[in-house]
């Protein structure tokens, strides 16, 4: 065997394996998969590529390296489906790392970062390895990052006479990829948010179409996760004075809102596809990826799907029926309009509806690729939720799954009572005010970009926050024993974008959700306190960021590198929508429910990746909760005139506060100086 020296790892290649471009082995390890104890970018050595029988390689060989992978596109699900399965056959750790290093320079990159990822998540002994995973963005910075800002690093770094571990720090403006002119930039902040597409990309990996792979409650999962990011997006909107989503159902119509990402596909600087306002979709014929598909079969697809719901049964391949039933309806739902294709019920029937919506919008200004154009944004998990369409077609996948929750009518008061907990009163520190700001994070770009060797180089983005805040709820327990309570919070906005009262229907149909957690209340009255920073729904911002310090000393906030990797989750810096200069009036509904009927136990409590379970789920377990996703609010309530009184009477375990969120145009919180 040769010996290659590669800063300081050495791979042993076996003599067999140095054809076809393999004396250009990087090891796989800087790519972003390092030691536990490693500093950041860089791995203790050595790490022998041990001789392993490569596997056939032609099956994950249909995706070409250079453009990006996607989840939406067939072939590519297909093979990286098929990578994670090779990646699946090795069982020692060693020869795994062997074989992913000699695969990782033949094989499509972002491909080969998603099948290791997801191999990881996987095995449990290799979660428990010493891997280290960094944030999927400081592999791609150029998938956050302008394509401007990332020149000016390469010219910062030219320029400089630093070493290769001197700290350069290049701050990102907040123009973002356009300007106010354009009303749909006053959203980019959240649209173009690391830690919002970072947690969309990680959970499309947690959650993949592999029928190697399901996760409980899956199809209901991606209804609810992306039912929350509509209604999050429709709160900044709000906040913001613009009107909420409109869904794009009609596929013939124009596209009023442009989106030019300035984001680059690879090194060669090729743009991400462009969308000028106006743009219409169109049948598809491109031959790569090979991708066919027209607004006939679309128009199809979601005819059938909407008549599976309204006569509460769908077809399955076979011929047999399967009922869209309370318990199991959504589920068989979510899968089947997203869809998987390995848990769909009938993917031929009822086709790909929300997938290739992803695809035919991405591919609108240049459908047949004639003029060798890459997608757009939209057709990668990693950037489409930077595009202002994604949220107007999400809303329309989100109108299908709320059809059909009409179809299964309004809660009753049994079912949503709690009897003998009364929730006497719910408030947040500060006397009911929460701030939200600007934060200054970093990121560092020197591991996914090139930039003449140097190890440090940072980029400064600013981004949301708010200031940590903390609620306390006061309950009554008049049943004279122990109960387990549950909380469920959420937040909903009062007025719309001109200052007149939503209806209580709006409001469901708006409410976020803040935290989930269950105590036991084992008194007559019971007080309790509880951070914004333990939401079930978010992950701390060391996940998404390089952060040295932070303001609070508190050690328990900080994570080993084995949570770092756990990157399905919401940030946390985005948990609060950012409100008003003035103060938007929001209220928070707070509803009780018993937990010892509702709680489904997992394993471990103490278990990596049990954070964010919200819109995550627990990685390798059941949903912890057998509620419904979204309950209270998932289910229609009784008529367009219903109040929140009519929906409360006579329950006394539903409460509901007014809190203010107010923005300050300010930086708070800067991570990185304190
Ligand atoms: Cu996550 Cu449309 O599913 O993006």
């Amino acid at each position: 065997p040769k010996k290659y020296k590669n800063e300081e790892v050495y791979i042993d290649v076996p003599d067999k394996y140095l054809q076809g471009g393999f004396k250009d082995l990087k090891p796989i390890l800087t790519g972003g998969i390092g030691l536990r104890d490693g500093r950041p970018g860089k791995v203790p050595s050595p790490l022998s590529v041990r001789g392993v029988e490569l596997p056939d390689l032609s099956p994950v060989l249909t995706v070409p390296r250079g453009r990006p992978w996607s989840v939406f596109y067939d072939v590519d699900k297909k093979a990286g489906n098929a990578l994670v399965k090779m990646m699946n056959t090795f069982k020692n750790i060693d020869d795994l790392f062997s074989f992913a290093a000699l695969v990782r320079d033949r094989v499509n990159e972002e491909m080969f970062v998603y099948a290791v990822m997801a191999t990881v998540f996987r095995r449990p002994e290799l979660q428990a390895s010493a891997i280290k995973m960094n944030n999927i963005f400081e592999l791609f910075p150029d998938r956050i990052i302008g394509s401007d800002a990332i020149a000016k690093a390469k010219e910062t770094i030219k320029q400089s006479t630093g070493d290769e571990d001197e700290e350069t720090v290049l701050e990102i403006n907040q123009e973002f990829s356009a300007l106010d002119k354009n009303p749909e930039n006053r959203l980019a902040y959240f649209r173009e948010d690391l830690g919002v597409n970072s947690h969309h990309w990680h959970w499309h990996l947690v959650f993949p179409d592999d029928e190697e792979f399901k996760r409980d409650r899956r199809g209901e999962m991606f209804f609810y996760m992306h039912h929350q990011i509509i209604a999050r997006y429709d709160c900044e909107r709000l906040s913001n004075g613009l009107p909420l989503v409109r869904s794009f159902h009609k596929l013939d119509e124009p596209i009023e809102e442009a989106y030019f990402s300035k984001l680059t596909t690879d090194n060669s600087g090729k743009l991400w596809g462009v969308r000028p306002a106006g743009m219409k979709i169109q049948d598809m014929e491109l031959p790569e990826p090979n991708e066919n598909y027209r607004i006939m079969d679309m128009e199809g697809w979601r005819d059938r799907i909407r008549d599976a719901i309204h006569r509460g049964i769908a077809r399955r391949t076979d011929g047999t029926e399967v009922r869209l039933d309370a318990k199991t309806g959504i589920d068989i739902l979510g899968d089947m309009i997203e869809p998987a294709l390995s848990f769909s019920v009938n993917p031929r029937f009822y086709g790909q509806l929300h997938n290739k919506g992803h695809v035919l919008i991405g591919h609108c200004h240049d459908p047949t690729g004639a003029n060798k154009e890459s997608g757009g944004p939209m057709t990668d998990s990693m950037t489409a939720m930077r595009d202002p369409i994604f949220y107007r077609w999400h809303k329309h996948i989100d109108e299908l799954f709320y059809e059909f929750k009409e179809t299964l009518g309004a809660y009753t008061k049994d079912e949503l009572g709690f009897r003998g907990i009364t929730v006497m009163d719910v408030s947040v520190s500060n006397g009911n005010r929460i701030t939200t700001g600007w934060g200054k994070s970093r990121l560092n770009l020197a591991q996914g970009i090139d930039l003449q060797g140097r190890r440090n180089v940072q980029a400064e983005l600013t981004h949301l926050i708010h200031e940590p805040f903390a609620y306390r709820f006061t309950v009554r327990n008049d049943t004279r024993a122990p109960r387990r309570v549950c909380f469920r919070v959420f937040m909903t906005p009062i007025y719309d974008e001109v200052g007149r009262k939503l209806t209580f229907r709006q409001q469901t149909l708006l409410a976020v959700e803040m935290d989930k957690f269950a105590v036991t209340v084992n008194a007559p009255m019971v007080q309790l306190d509880r951070t914004s920073r333990e939401s079930s729904v978010t992950i701390p911002i060391e996940r998404f960021f390089r952060v040295y310090e932070r303001r609070t000393a508190n050690t328990s906030d900080a994570l080993s590198n084995y949570e770092m990797f756990c990157g399905c989750g919401w940030p946390e810096h985005m948990l609060v929508p950012k409100g008003t200069a003035e103060g938007m009036q929001f209220e928070l509904i707070v509803i009780a429910t018993d937990w010892s009927k509702d709680e489904v136990p997992v394993k471990t409590t103490n278990k990596p990746c049990s954070r964010g379970t919200s819109y995550c789920g627990v990685l390798d377990d059941k949903y912890p909760d057998k509620r419904p996703m979204g309950f209270p609010f998932d289910r229609p309530i009784e008529d367009a005139t219903t109040t929140y009184e009519d929906f409360t009477e006579g329950l006394t375990n539903i409460f509901k506060r007014e809190v203010v969120v107010q923005f300050k145009d300010e930086v708070l919180l800067n991570i990185n100086r304190l």
